[in-house]
């Protein structure tokens, strides 16, 4: 990331963290009923080509062609780089397709309001690559539903900091207020690129 995107990145940040101080703390007041996983239905086949989202996000992060199943519509083989860990992976069975801001962050800070559609959108939303990312099933595990004030993964930090603060962004205008203690671990991250 070039020095001036995350000076602009940095500036939104101190501006953010402070205009949405109170936003944030209601939103967690807010998000204290139960997240039902069933609301936030995934790994759907939005475009119906018989590939699930999971399927879709492990053809696309895979570095090299992935090798499909003889009916296209699972992901046999690939190469992948863990952006947790750093580990190279080559079996699929390996990967979690991880939420970056887990659904059930999500839905704690602004998103259990949402209606169906919405949380199936978010759920398997392809649109950008930071929003789902194939990881070591040990290190999703690991991280649950914590935001980046109680989980960052130990390999590159500055990376995982960098797609939260866009994640958080992207997704504050649909209502998603990420917490201002995330905000803050977010912006300490950053700040050691
Ligand atoms: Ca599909």
């Amino acid at each position: 990331m070039s020095k001036a995107i995350l000076a602009v990145i940095l500036a939104v940040l101190s501006w953010f963290t402070a205009e949405s101080h109170a936003d944030a703390e209601m939103a967690e007041a807010l998000g204290a009923r139960a997240y039902d996983r069933a609301e936030w239905p995934h790994w759907i086949d939005e475009d119906r080509d018989g590939q699930t989202t999971r399927q879709e996000v492990l053809a696309e992060e895979s570095i090299v062609a992935p090798v499909w199943t003889p009916d296209e519509r699972r992901v046999a083989a690939g190469v992948w780089i863990c952006p947790f860990t750093g580990e190279r992976v080559t079996n699929p069975h390996e990967l979690d397709i991880d939420h970056l801001i887990p659904l059930a962050y999500a839905a704690r800070h602004g998103g259990e309001s949402w209606s169906r559609a919405q949380k199936r959108r978010f759920a398997n939303d392809l649109s950008h690559p930071s929003h789902l990312v194939a990881v070591v099933a040990r290190a999703n595990r690991a991280k649950g539903s914590r935001g980046p004030a109680s989980w960052m993964p130990d390999y590159d930090r500055c990376g995982y900091a960098q797609a939260w603060a866009f994640e958080c962004m992207v997704h504050a205008p649909e209502g998603l207020a990420c917490g201002l203690t995330d905000w803050r671990s977010i912006g300490r991250a950053l700040r050691e690129c």
